[in-house]
């Protein structure tokens, strides 16, 4: 019922919405209302109470990462139709993973902390509560298994195009680093669900660092988060323009098998063709020159011995020279 409460609030926008209408509309008693809206403004959403008139939201309630906050008129067919708002769970793609054959496509999960956050090849995840957003979208493209980690892509250059629009100057270091100034302010896990010729659902599961100011000793060098580098955007924005983007970008690669609206993305918004970098795998570190990305998302580098060569993404870390990037 808290959920239609602020959905009817959110609806009536600038207007006031009396407690006689909510009640009659939502069939509760005014002394239910009264509860509601009293519960409501604990959360944080900020409603004014306003004698003779009713209520409004007084602000828009731009951190909360709530279902009705983000589906509220969210333009998209799929992605994001359904929100599950968790507080605290181990990890948001492991929860996606027990649930994932229970829902549809397009559902997200966001937690507002994670105690057992993944990072790729068993790392970890530091997702401090509150303080970045932690979602994994189930989704359930009809391809085969071996299409599926390209969807790690789309995910990025959605992020990165959600952030520009919002005013940040992000790139995308390949496969799945967002970064901002030089530091990493995002990571995404990819985990796929799948029998030999069909996939079941993917877990495409980004986390972005929005609030954090203070980063383990670990990772200080390397992570940072929208705050720390003066964007104060709201998480809300980020998911809704997320979700509008994503949308875009997986509907041309999933129904018109289009890898080129991504991978342009990615391209113009790299940091590291043209570079040096060093690429990691299995703790070996080698020194080459990264060229470009091909056209199937691979990224095309050239060795010491002057040789080129195609690196799919799977186990590969890459490293600047100097530094992160
Ligand atoms: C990634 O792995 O970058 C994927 C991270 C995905 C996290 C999201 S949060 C929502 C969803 N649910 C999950 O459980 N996971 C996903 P990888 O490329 O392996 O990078 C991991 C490395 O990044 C770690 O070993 C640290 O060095 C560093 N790191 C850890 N926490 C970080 C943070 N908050 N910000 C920046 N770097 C971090």
């Amino acid at each position: 019922m808290r959920e239609k409460v602020i959905k009817a609030i959110l609806d009536s926008g600038e207007n006031f919405i009396s407690g006689e209408q909510l009640s009659k509309q939502l069939g509760i008693s005014r002394t239910a209302v009264w509860k509601h809206i009293k519960a409501l403004k604990e959360e944080g959403y900020n409603i004014e109470s306003v004698n003779r008139k009713g209520y409004r939201l007084a602000e828009k309630p731009n951190d909360i990462l709530s279902s009705e906050n983000i589906t509220h008129n969210l333009m998209t067919e799929c992605i994001g139709k359904k929100v599950i708002h968790l507080d605290t769970v181990g990890s948001t793609n492991d929860y996606a993973k027990e649930i994932g054959n229970k829902v549809n496509g397009g559902t997200l999960i966001i937690s507002e902390e994670q105690t057992k956050g993944k990072g790729r090849l068993g790392r970890t995840w530091e997702s401090v509560p509150g303080e970045g957003i932690w979602m994994s979208l189930i989704i359930k493209p009809k391809i085969e298994p071996y299409k599926a980690p390209f969807l790690t892509l789309v995910a990025g250059a959605s992020i990165v195009v959600a952030l520009r629009k919002l005013g940040v100057e992000a790139s995308i270091k390949w496969p799945n680093d967002i970064i901002v100034n030089n530091k990493k302010i995002c990571g995404i896990l990819t985990e796929l669900s799948a029998e030999m010729e069909r996939v079941n659902y993917v877990v495409v599961g980004p986390g972005i660092n929005v609030k954090t100011l203070e980063f383990p000793d670990e990772i200080k060098d390397k992570a940072t988060s929208l705050y720390k580098e003066g964007y104060r955007i709201s998480r809300v924005d980020i998911v809704r323009q997320f979700c509008i983007e994503f949308e875009k970008l997986y509907k041309a690669y999933i129904l018109d098998g289009d890898r080129k609206a991504t991978i342009d993305i990615c391209r113009e918004y790299s940091p590291i063709i043209n570079k040096e970098i060093y690429i990691i795998k299995n703790n070996k570190k080698e020194l080459v020159k990264c060229i470009d990305i091909n056209d199937n998302g691979n990224l095309i580098i050239r060795d010491r011995n002057g040789e080129i060569k195609e690196i799919m993404s799977g186990e590969i870390s890459i490293r600047g020279v100097k530094g992160y990037v």
